[in-house]
């Protein structure tokens, strides 16, 4: 993928998306098919993983990705604020529910998934609880221990909450397969089923022709699915279906 330096970024108008060169973060991917889906098209730029980026907290405010900017507007970092963005600025169908019942459950949902102290904010402690115990606490001198709140004394709370997600997710998955439904919310297709879709690679990673992940991050995703409790694999099977029906494969970064 083309990715442009903040520098050419800044002399660019239109939508700028920041994210992690090299790295299918589930954040990024995410966004940048909420953008796809809507047509609408951006400069990807580049942030560089676990590293300073002081031109771009310089630029944005912010040091990792994603980050999206558009024309002259604030720079918008949180998933909602994109998703609004490409609702506003996109077309196609819509990706988030009319009924407003479904589209609280849809923030929710997503919150839970991608928000702070979510799924993959909880399960980024455990890899990062496995990095301590197999390298020593000096592994811990990398900044984003520190930025993701890492602490040893957490992450039994977010073994427990992630399983919690994961059953809830999974009961959801097969209440709405009853009522006809291939996804989270409703007969459509919403922003809830894209981001489960990108997030479970963390858990169980698309194969490695449609996720080219690269190795040493595959092993640290790994760490995910042999700290928890077996989950149901109706959880990876919907999502490979939404891929399938919705999503672009394989994953380029
Ligand atoms: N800003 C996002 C979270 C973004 C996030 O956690 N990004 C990670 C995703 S892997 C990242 O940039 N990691 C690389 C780094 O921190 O350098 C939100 O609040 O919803």
């Amino acid at each position: 993928m083309e990715y442009l330096s903040v520098e050419e970024a800044k002399n660019r108008s239109g939508l700028r998306l920041v994210l992690t060169r090299g790295v299918p973060g589930p954040w990024g991917e995410a966004a940048k098919a909420i953008f796809q889906l809507h047509n609408v098209g951006y400069f990807a730029v580049e942030q560089k993983a676990g590293q300073d980026n002081p031109e771009l907290v310089e630029w944005t405010g912010h040091r990792n990705a994603p980050i999206a900017l558009y024309e002259n507007e604030p720079s918008r970092v949180r998933w909602l604020e994109m998703l609004d963005l490409a609702q506003r600025l996109g077309s196609g169908a819509s990706l988030v529910p009319e009924i407003r019942d479904d589209r609280m459950l849809m923030v929710g949902l997503i919150n839970e998934i991608a928000g702070e102290n979510g799924f993959g904010w909880n399960a980024r402690l455990l890899m990062f609880h496995a990095g301590i115990t197999a390298q020593g606490p000096e592994a811990a001198n990398n900044p984003m221990y520190a930025e993701y709140q890492y602490e040893a004394g957490k992450i039994e709370g977010a073994k427990h909450h992630i399983e919690g997600l994961l059953h809830d997710l999974a009961s959801r998955i097969k209440a709405q397969k009853e009522q006809g439904s291939a996804y989270l919310i409703g007969s459509q297709l919403t922003a809830a089923d894209v981001y489960w879709a990108y997030f479970s690679n963390m858990l169980e990673p698309l194969p490695p022709e449609q996720n080219p992940i690269p190795d040493g991050l595959r092993q640290i995703w790994g760490v995910l699915a042999s700290t928890i409790s077996d989950y149901d694999p109706i959880l990876i099977e919907y999502r490979d279906n939404i891929f399938a029906d919705h999503l672009t494969l394989p994953l380029t970064f």
